[in-house]
């Protein structure tokens, strides 16, 4: 089959990859990669999207001759146009503090059923300067593809994350919209759904919330398994085909996000390796040297989704007032490590406990797999084998979409995933 160009936009780094699905295997070849970051501007913290955008051109340029193109990115974050279909100010990161003080409502949960995070799109439109000069908000994924193709829609899983869908229907929640602009937002599509073309080529709508990318290509060998999506957040839970609307569920800030093919993502955001990368762009230092150092170091554990930590800044100061004691720097990465692997396993007991769903094996998957003492603290914190890889899980489960739209595939999740599992070198860890 011809390959297909996966568009993956994260925090801290971009890329396009080529992928390639024959012979019952799948393959990634990254062809261009770039750096992202918060940009300060204004006061404000912002995503430099047309900087991306750029990128984004150079790298389908070298990606060669594609079959189609699929785009994802970090969810909740969004432009908006004005009517002739300008792009009004470059889009604010969900790390700025503008949201700081917001609170959700009683019954929201009900009705959404998305885990309260101030930065969900909707509490950001509460305080957005631009509204009423919005005609149209369009999410990341989607205003790359707008600016792409010409065409405007909302892909369905990243739209899940702004708090306005209606996690039973489906579909926009007409009392969760009611106050917006009409027609702000665009009509829903679906991964696999044709989303206009570039220069000819196809644009098909993938699972453009990266963790639902990335949760296709858990390479799942049993329906009894976790995930961990695990980069600048790890995002900790189970798959159901029904979302968890209970009070327990709420309370412990359990969130359903829509996922590729029907299903429910039931996680809990952790705070992830973001910890690990504040305190390296602090110090300025290397990750490898220090996790060498790190195995053998002591650490003290702390909550690692303390909203303390959310904002850039100065980490490893801040992991030291919460500990109350001052580290080395092996020190901080072991304490950051241990909590993480923590907070891992309090999402995996809480996951089965609230959805009774039994988990035999936990998958991390993403940057994070590549660090062995995380995984191996996570086996040893769970009590359970990891199983660690792909890397590229996001990128895999973006081209995995696209060729199956393309017909160069056929299968379920379950198939999609087997084909992930006997392509991609895994890694296990037994827990000690
Ligand atoms: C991961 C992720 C999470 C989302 C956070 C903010 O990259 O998409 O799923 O909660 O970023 O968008």
């Amino acid at each position: 089959m011809t390959a297909v160009a996966a568009v993956d936009l994260g925090a801290s780094s971009g890329r396009v990859v080529r992928g390639v699905v024959t012979g019952g295997r799948v393959a990634v070849e990254e062809v261009h990669r770039f750096p992202n970051g918060p940009v300060h501007s204004g006061g404000r913290l912002h995503w430099d999207l047309r900087g991306l955008y750029r990128e984004i051109l150079t790298g389908l340029r070298l990606a060669g001759e594609v079959g189609s193109i699929g785009i994802d990115s970090w969810a909740v974050d969004y432009g908006l146009l004005d009517g002739s279909g300008e792009l009004l100010g470059d889009p604010v990161h969900h790390r700025d503090p503008r949201t700081g003080g917001i609170k959700p409502e009683e019954g929201l949960y009900e009705v959404n059923g998305l885990q309260f995070q101030p930065f969900n799109t909707m509490f950001q439109l509460r305080v957005e300067p631009l509204l009423p000069r919005a005609s149209q908000l369009l999410l990341i994924p989607d205003l790359v593809s707008y600016w792409l193709t010409g065409e405007r829609g909302a892909e369905y899983t990243n739209a899940t994350t702004t708090g306005l869908i209606d996690v039973r229907t489906g579909r926009w929640s007409p009392s969760l919209t009611r106050d917006l602009p009409p027609g702000l937002l665009p009509e829903l599509r679906h991964p696999g759904d044709p989303a206009g073309s570039w220069n000819g080529v196809p644009v098909t709508a993938v699972g453009s919330h990266d963790t639902a990318s990335a949760v296709v290509a858990v390479p799942a060998g049993t329906d009894r398994f976790a995930y961990i999506s695990c980069g600048t957040w790890s995002l900790v839970g189970v798959e159901l085909t029904a979302p968890v609307l209970t009070g327990a569920s709420r309370a412990a800030n359990f969130t359903n996000e829509g996922g590729v093919d029907g299903t429910i993502r039931y996680l809990r955001n952790v705070m992830g390796l973001w910890l690990l990368q504040e305190c390296l762009r602090t110090w300025g230092a290397e990750l490898e040297p220090l996790l060498r150092e790190a195995s053998n170091a002591t650490g003290s554990t702390f909550d690692p989704n303390d909203p303390v930590f959310l904002r850039p800044g100065d980490m490893p100061a801040r992991i030291e007032r919460w500990c109350g004691r001052s580290m080395t720097r092996p020190e901080v990465v072991r304490s950051v490590l241990d909590s993480l692997a923590l907070a891992h396993r309090d999402a995996i007991v809480d996951a089965q406990r609230l959805s009774g769903k039994e988990v035999e094996v936990v998958h991390v998957v993403g940057g994070g797999s590549r660090n062995a003492l995380l995984c191996q603290l996570t086996a040893d914190a769970c009590g359970l084998p990891v199983v660690a890889g792909p890397a590229e899980a996001t990128a895999l489960g973006n081209v995995l979409v696209q060729a199956r739209a393309a017909g160069a595939v056929e299968g379920t999740l379950a198939e999609l995933r087997e084909l992930v599992g006997r392509s991609q070198p895994l890694q296990r860890y037994l827990p000690r």
